[in-house]
């Protein structure tokens, strides 16, 4: 390793809901790290992603979609990405869904002429679209409102221009020890991926609002040697009547569920594990403080008002 020139830094993910920033976060580091499903809102903490070699350390920072918040849960996401965006990133990567209505993104434009580093504009899901000349106008449109260091076109999806990406990250990171010992891809415990997965599921299994009604607690989680893990999440829901829901006709619906979520934790751990689930409801958990503090959307600090 040549330590004068080792760069290391943080390159953070921003933009609308359902963008593809965990699509591409997964990408760029090589890996299943952060739920991706075809609802918005999916992720709601920022997520770190470590990639690596021998010359760099690039800490990759998934952020929850930027919305206007209407609930305290999102009052929390929106800090996340503020937090993200204004205080610890070295490069934005601007995310947009070339196949989406631009102007959705006014608020989070606003936020990004705010910054002192370098905004990467990254057009995604270039897959999707047929005439480049749309891409060509979109590139400029917003070129011309914001302050633009480098311009994508991507699919995160299929790993298009990803590589290229990755480099131009590297090339303005600044030279710097690293901030993670090597080998260490992310700074989260199997706790919260266990947890994160589940939720993932619930998010693909369930309609209208159940999967934003849900918050996934892992009660315990025990590693038997030489036996299977053994994993127990509380499901929390926010009222009594959606937890027929969840559970369905029978228990035939928490029975999907609890299969397709141990198969995408084993998925994840690289080891067999038994998944319980139980559903309990924490009436408005979204909307309460010390709900969102106990499972961990608010840190001490940064209690919404
Ligand atoms: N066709 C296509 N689909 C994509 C691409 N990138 C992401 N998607 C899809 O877009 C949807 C949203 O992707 P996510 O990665 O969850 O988006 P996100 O920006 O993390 O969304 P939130 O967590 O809700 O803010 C998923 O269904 C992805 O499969 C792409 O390059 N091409
Ligand atoms: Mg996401």
């Amino acid at each position: 390793m040549d330590e004068t020139n080792f760069r290391s830094g943080f390159a953070v993910l921003a933009g609308l809901p359902n963008a593809g920033k965990s699509t591409l976060l997964n990408q760029l580091a090589g890996g299943l790290l952060s739920a991706v499903t075809h609802k918005p809102q999916t992720t709601r903490q920022n997520i770190l992603a470590i990639a690596e070699d021998e010359n760099y350390q690039i800490v990759f920072v998934d952020t929850p979609g930027f919305l206007r918040p209407q609930y305290k849960l999102q009052q929390t996401m929106l800090s996340c990405v503020d937090r993200a965006v204004s205080e610890e990133a070295d490069v934005i990567l601007f995310l947009v869904d070339a196949t989406a209505d631009y102007a959705l993104n006014a608020a989070l434009a606003e936020k990004l002429k705010t910054v002192y580093c370098p905004v990467f504009l990254v057009l995604n899901k270039i897959d999707l679209v047929k005439d480049p000349a749309q891409l060509d106008a979109l590139e400029k449109q917003i070129c011309n409102e914001l302050k633009i260091a480098k311009k994508f076109r991507i699919s995160a999806a299929k790993g298009v221009n990803v590589p290229a990406l990755k480099q131009a990250v590297v090339a303005v990171l600044p030279v710097s020890p690293a901030y993670f010992p090597p080998g260490q891809w992310t700074d989260r415990w199997e706790r919260f991926y266990a947890a994160e997965f589940i939720r993932e599921q619930i998010f693909l299994l369930y309609q209208k609002e159940i999967p934003y009604s849900t918050f996934v607690e892992i009660e315990k989680f025990t590693e038997n040697l030489g036996d299977r893990n053994f994993i127990r999440a509380i499901i929390h829901v926010e009222r009594e009547s959606q937890k027929p829901i969840l559970i369905g006709k029978g228990g035939a619906m928490i029975a999907k569920l609890r299969e397709r979520a141990q198969k995408r934790v084993e998925e994840f751990l690289g080891r067999p594990c038994r998944v319980e689930l139980q559903v309990v409801v924490s009436p408005d958990w979204r909307n309460n403080t010390e709900l969102l503090e106990k499972f961990g959307y608010i840190v001490r600090d940064e209690m919404p008002q």
